[in-house]
């Protein structure tokens, strides 16, 4: 009897260790600290004691939109994954806010936004340890920051002509937005927050990879440590296979994913079931695939306002733009076209008229949605529209196009579908770069 109640206890043992490992495989996709302490997979580095958690921030350039952001980020959360191989450290998101082009003034606040209002920050977190800043606020309060790095490029940086990886405190630049006050602390810009202060600041020249920075945080002793221009560091692998899972886990909100659904079932005739588009809802579960259909309907991203005098002659008069968009419509039988764009609607209702004979919409937002998803989560609704289009065409070097782009080539587009641009008044061009998943 004694017997068979341990082995029942065996078991029950065997069952619910395999329970957690199912567990932690499910709600945690990179290498924790916890995980190399019991001498889990974590590579060669060496296994950390258990130590307090460790806080990266971090900003980018104040000029840069929100596309090109998304990619800091993407860089800035393969070094988080790496990280948690060398201890327990987490990366804090930079609030949203104060950009460029949020320029709706009827919208309420469009500053220190979370990232949980654009993205699924459940699903960022199966990548990387990440936590939005007012997590971060209720959940651990200091708002002292050890040591700020504020990235910069080398003076010399192609002088010797050759690729050389290294990174160096040296002095700045430029003048800095932080300055030092009487207690010898430094009070900064520190995403619109007043009370954030740090103990020091320092430059740092930098070239290379991201993961440059390991070298850096594995020698400080710092438990918060903020990386400004963090754009300055560069994609450790650009289009690997880590490149590919971090650009998968940067699902959109659900509530925006909602918004566009509605949008493309009641106005474009387009829901996923018809249009092949059906995706699991963890990315960690979605595979390569290929073949996808799309809704009946043909999208561009018509990019202006800054870029018509940016980029004047990559960007089509809308004479032009009507032009080329009727060929492709002719071509592909498709007799709607949904419309992305900044430009202002008098631009987009004279698009309209120059294209009569297709339909021409736009999506335009209550005012509750505007108010509830700003500028930034409107654009989002914008380019999933566009991903899910039978046919894309972007503007050229956009990256706002770019990220509709990669989209497209997860949920398995065809290559000619995807790659396309609008070109310049009465030139012709080369189709963009094909950043395709090869593996
Ligand atoms: O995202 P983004 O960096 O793309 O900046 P680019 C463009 C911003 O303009 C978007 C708005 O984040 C949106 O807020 N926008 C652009 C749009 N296109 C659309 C659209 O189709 N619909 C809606 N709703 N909003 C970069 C700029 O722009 O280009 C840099 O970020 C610089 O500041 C550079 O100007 C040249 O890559 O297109």
């Amino acid at each position: 009897m004694v017997k068979r109640i341990t082995e029942l206890y065996q078991h029950l043992f065997i069952l619910m260790l395999l329970w957690i490992s199912v567990l932690s495989e499910e709600t945690e996709e990179f290498c924790s600290v916890s995980a190399s302490n019991e001498g889990g997979s974590c590579g060669e580095e060496s296994k950390p004691a258990i130590l307090p958690p460790r806080f990266i921030f971090y900003d980018v350039n104040p000029p840069e939109g929100f596309n090109l952001r998304r990619d800091v980020y993407m860089r800035m959360a393969v070094l988080a994954r790496k990280l948690k191989k060398l201890g327990d450290w987490y990366l804090v998101l930079p609030p949203w806010g104060r950009i460029y082009h949020w320029q709706s003034a009827d919208v309420g606040k469009q500053h220190q936004l979370p990232w949980s209002l654009f993205f699924d920050v459940p699903s960022l977190r199966k990548f990387a340890p990440v936590m939005d800043m007012n997590e971060y606020l209720s959940e651990h309060k200091s708002t002292e920051i050890d040591e700020v790095y504020v990235l910069q490029h080398y003076k010399d940086d192609w002088e010797s002509g050759k690729w050389e990886e290294k990174y160096g405190i040296e002095p700045c630049n430029e003048k800095l937005p932080y300055s030092a006050t009487p207690d010898g602390s430094y009070t900064g810009r520190f995403w619109g927050y007043n009370n954030f202060t740090a103990k020091q600041v320092r430059c740092l020249s930098f070239h290379g990879h991201v993961s440059q920075l390991k070298g850096l945080l594995k020698k400080t002793k710092a438990r918060l440590v903020m990386v400004d221009h963090a754009e300055v560091a560069l994609h450790d692998s650009f289009g690997d296979k880590l490149y590919w899972k971090a650009r998968r886990s940067m699902r959109f909100a659900k509530h925006l994913v909602e918004v566009a659904t509605d949008f493309r079932r009641n106005r474009l005739n387009s829901s996923d079931e018809a249009d092949g588009v059906v995706r699991p809802t963890d990315w960690t579960k979605e595979k390569p695939r290929s073949g996808t259909l799309g809704g009946p309907y043909m999208c561009v991203h018509l990019r202006r306002k800054d870029f018509l005098w940016g980029r004047s002659k990559e960007v089509p008069s809308l004479e032009s733009a009507a032009e080329q968009l009727r060929d492709m419509l002719l071509e592909l039988y498709l007799d709607t076209l949904f419309v992305a764009t900044d430009a202002p609607v008098e631009e987009f209702i004279q698009l309209q008229l120059l294209l009569s004979e297709f339909t021409v919409v736009r999506y335009e937002p209550s005012q509750e949605v505007r108010l509830d998803y700003k500028d930034g989560g409107l654009a989002i609704i914008e380019q999933i529209i566009c991903s899910h289009s039978r046919h894309f065409v972007g503007t050229h070097e956009s990256t706002f196009s770019f990220r509709i782009q990669e989209e497209r080539e997860i949920m398995g587009f065809s290559p000619e579908s995807t790659f396309n641009r609008l070109c310049g008044t009465a030139v012709k061009c080369e189709p963009p770069s094909k950043w395709r998943i090869v593996f």
